[in-house]
């Protein structure tokens, strides 16, 4: 059976799915008993749903499929043939209101390259349901809203997978005669299909214990290949913490016997909260410190703690429809937020999900792909897991959270899990909670679900000079996107604070504004001198600030806020300001920056880890967003400009940093965390200044590195350079880590994010490499999603970017859409480019629709960047 065919080609245009078409199921299915004979060419699947007609009508059973035949239909154990296929559904007439129906279908995991349903990663068998998977396993209701109970019985080869899980608490196992054993697992708690799983493989465990806040133990198991046995530790740390924060802050606690995460290489997102079973890409898994960055480290407990979280926000209570995502989503991605916020350092945990938000749902809000919080259509659901569902959708949950306060909005998270638990919710019902536990009226902050597009906020302030009064002048401003052309003004709660420019101290207390006019002032009695206004601390929402502050307001507050997410923001609006201008007329004035950045160095107090955030220059393409016509070559030499300008001023800083913070042994802990991170910054900028013994202080570095963080920020700098011995990094990083798959794509990456004049051709050459694969989304994510990024060598003058980019995209689109849509917003920027690459960005895109056969996955995102 061609299963990858009908997913990949639909054989009709592709219809938007709409959100107002909602209605509830027309069959229940209580209860499902999968039967799995594995075969990596030919698995057969026995199902038998127990049906139950929800309301009185005359509907048939409706089952999805994906273009699988059924060998066999059974009703209440009769084979039938009333049975008919309407595109990719299953019809079953049925009589009574209760049934049980019987399919059996045949697939090969083997040839699944989508990684969706059932496929083969690494020898071992693993499932991805989420969102439309489970289609491709079986015949069944594939929605959120239809909650089973589940029993599944597996039989596999035993010396080839020993190992057999699946969701729930395992029931019984045993031996066949034939060399096949067999296993089955049961599932109290109803679910939706997409969180299930199965997994049969040859893994070896990390195994522990956890005991619940209530006493009961819970058997703790990480699976994989057993040569990463000892890369597990991390994780399993990570999975005990997650689990005692979540009955500490939200009173939760796990619910099953059993909690298993299997690690797989071949996998198109970060992880999946299957129920007890969750399945992770293994580069959130496997940390030791010879091939794991400090980075990797805080990624793995973070997508350990974001899966886990999910099973109360996800599992317990999901999502009726996909609409309402970004419920599960944005909710899990706040808490995962605050664990890993209360793991080390709040401040820089927010100062670093806020560069992320800006990096990359602040463009695709500005973009041809916007949407809302909670889409009103889609073509393909797949699409939709970006990070506005996600990113901007935990922005929503913390504005609550600001808004109600700590006690008021546990009470109100308190009642959303007590009143929904075992259901399949809504945005609207978690925001009624919110609402009615909090005390507060949510009415026009539910804009922020149905509206895109990044608010604008103008601030002035002005002061009567002499002491009294101070005026706050704000007005916003939601920019149109596609399909929402007039915007109402939303609720926006602003934390502002002002501060005396001669004394430095604050003058007000810190006020909570919830602005929700298009434009109010707001008064300040008893300003005794100049004030400064710091404004949105903390983030307090997803916008953007237009403030009339001066180049010496922004050294000011970068010197003097109290808030340090206000402290940090205000040196980057310096070094944008600067920046900024820097590209417009050719020259870059940065003393104003040099002066703040050494100031921000030499003040007391400071995390070193904040300090490396704080004295960073903003990316290439932030600076991009700020222009109506992006010039790559303009920016990257004004940004170039700058970081030498800094690296001269301050050398002797840098060289003192970097010599000062050297480390013994390595340890992994906040503090030795933070100073890798600010003496690879010194590094840095000693390379950006040009000194002659930069390289070699790499190349040392690089030798002499006792992990990963070291070894790869000293390659990035060598990679970007042009010394001789850039070439014998790369050499021996390959060499070393041959066979490494996660470590190779940190090669492929680094060379991808080069800002060296060659990178576009070095790029071409490695997709030719024989460690280069379009089919494992890993590597192709590192090569080409990082080329996408990497502003001024994507956007090439002569469209040969846009071009290697639409034909490695056109070739991955056939072996897996999914991973194909995901990379192709860089090439749906064209509008902010001159009319040269504008065209040349758009024929790609013409080319890329016009392909014969082409997945709805990248026609969606093609066709609507074209718009
Ligand atoms: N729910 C997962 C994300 C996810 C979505 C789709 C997938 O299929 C390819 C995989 C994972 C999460 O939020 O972690
Ligand atoms: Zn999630």
């Amino acid at each position: 059976m061609d299963i990858q065919r009908s997913a990949a080609q639909p054989s009709t245009a592709p219809t938007a799915i709409r959100r107002e078409d909602y209605s509830p199921p027309a069959w229940e299915v209580p209860q499902i008993a999968l039967d799995f004979a594995l075969d990596p060419a030919d698995t057969r699947v026995r199902a038998a749903l127990t049906v139950t007609r929800s309301s009185p009508h005359d509907m048939p059973l409706v089952l999805d499929g994906a273009g699988q035949m059924p060998l066999s239909v059974k009703v209440d154990g009769v084979a039938v043939n009333d049975w008919r296929i309407e595109g990719e559904q299953l019809v079953v007439p049925l009589t009574g209101d209760h049934h049980v129906v019987e399919t059996e279908v045949s697939i090969a995991p083997e040839s699944n390259t989508q990684l969706m349903g059932l496929y083969a990663s690494g020898g071992n068998l693993c499932t991805q349901c989420e969102a439309e998977g489970f289609r491709r396993i079986t015949w069944f209701p594939d929605r959120p809203d239809v909650l089973s109970v589940y029993r599944v019985r597996m039989t596999a080869d035993r010396r080839r997978y020993p190992v057999l899980l699946a969701n729930g608490d395992p029931v019984a196992s045993g031996e066949n005669d034939d060399g096949t054993h067999w296993a089955e697992w049961h599932d109290p708690f109803p679910k939706p299909s997409y969180l299930f799983a199965l997994v049969a493989g040859d893994l070896a465990v990390n195994a522990s214990t956890f005991t619940t806040m209530s006493g009961r133990e819970v058997r703790l198991g990480i699976w994989v290949r057993a040569a990463d046995l000892a890369k597990t530790d991390h994780a399993l740390h990570a999975l005990k913490l997650s689990m005692a924060w979540d009955e500490r802050v939200y009173g939760r606690e796990y619910d099953l016997d059993v909690f298993n995460i299997v690690a797989v290489d071949d996998f198109n997102f970060g992880a999946m909260e299957n129920k007890g079973l969750n399945i992770f890409n293994s580069r959130y898994i496997l940390a030791d410190p010879d091939t794991a960055t400090d980075y990797d480290y805080d990624a793995v407990a973070a997508v350990v703690a974001h899966e886990y979280f999910h099973n109360w926000s996800g599992n317990r209570i999901t999502c009726r429809d996909w609409f309402q995502l970004s419920l599960k989503e944005g909710f899990t991605v706040y808490r995962d937020q605050c664990f890993s916020a209360d793991q080390g350092s709040a401040a820089v945990k927010r100062i670093e999900d806020v560069r992320g938000l800006r990096a990359s749902q602040f463009p695709e809000d500005s973009g041809p792909l916007a949407h809302p919080v909670r889409p009103e259509s889609y073509i393909e659901i797949s699409n939709f897991y970006t990070a506005t569902i996600y990113n901007k959708g935990a922005e929503l949950i913390r504005m609550m959270a600001t808004m109600l306060g700590p006690v008021r909005f546990r009470a109100a998270t308190d009642l959303y899990f007590d009143r929904f638990d075992g259901t399949a919710a809504t945005c609207e019902d978690f925001v009624a909670c919110m609402e009615e536990a909090g005390g507060i009226d949510l009415s026009q902050f539910r804009l922020w679900y149905s509206q895109a597009g990044t608010p604008r906020v103008s601030a002035g302030l002005s002061h009567e000079p002499g002491g009294g009064r101070a005026e706050l002048r704000l007005a916003q401003h939601v920019p149109a996107t596609p399909g929402q052309s007039v915007k109402q003004p939303m609720l926006l709660p602003l934390k502002v604070r002002l501060f005396g420019a001669e004394t430095g101290r604050p003058l007000t207390d810190e006020r909570l504004i919830l602005l929700d006019q298009v434009a109010e002032t707001i008064t300040f009695e008893s300003v005794t001198e100049r004030p400064v206004l710091s404004i949105n601390r903390g983030f307090s929402a997803p916008i953007v600030v237009e403030s009339d502050r001066t180049a010496e307001d922004l050294a000011f507050l970068s010197a003097h806020d109290d808030d340090p997410f206000a402290r940090y923001e205000a040196m980057q609006q310096l070094m944008l300001d600067t920046l900024v201008a820097g590209t417009i007329h050719g020259e870059v004035k940065g003393q104003a920056v040099i002066d703040a950045v050494t100031r921000t160095l030499e003040a007391e107090g400071l995390e070193l880890a904040f300090l490396a955030e704080a004295v960073l220059l903003p990316s290439e393409n932030f600076i991009g967003d700020q222009l109506v016509t992006v010039d790559p070559d303009a920016i990257h030499a004004a940004r170039e400009t700058l970081r030498t300008q800094l690296g001269r001023a301050l050398l002797p800083t840098w060289r003192r940093l970097y010599a000062e913070l050297a480390q013994g042994r390595y340890v992994y802990s906040p503090e030795a965390k933070g100073r890798r991170r600010l003496r690879n910054v010194a590094l840095g900028y000693i390379a950006a200044s040009g000194a002659e013994d930069a390289a070699a202080l790499a190349f040392a570095q690089f030798e002499a590195a006792d992990n990963m963080t070291d070894r790869q920020a000293a390659l990035t700098t060598l990679v970007s350079s042009d010394a001789p011995e850039r070439e014998d990094a790369l050499a021996h990083f390959h060499a070393r880590y041959a066979g490494n798959g996660l470590v190779l794509d940190k090669w492929f990456q680094t060379q991808a994010l080069s800002s060296r004049s060659d990178t576009g051709a070095v790029v071409e050459r490695l997709a030719q490499h024989p460690d280069f694969t379009l089919a494992n989304p890993n590597r192709a994510r590192a090569l080409l999603g990082a080329f996408g990024v990497n502003q001024r060598a994507f956007n090439a003058a002569d469209g040969s970017g846009y071009r290697f980019l639409a034909e490695q995209l056109i070739a991955l689109d056939r072996l897996n859409p999914q991973t194909a849509a995901k990379l192709l917003p860089p090439l749906g920027r064209w509008r902010r480019f001159d009319a040269k690459r504008s065209g040349l960005m758009r024929a790609e895109l013409v080319r890329i629709v016009e392909t014969p056969g082409l997945s709805k996955d990248l026609f969606e995102q093609a066709s609507k960047s074209l718009d």
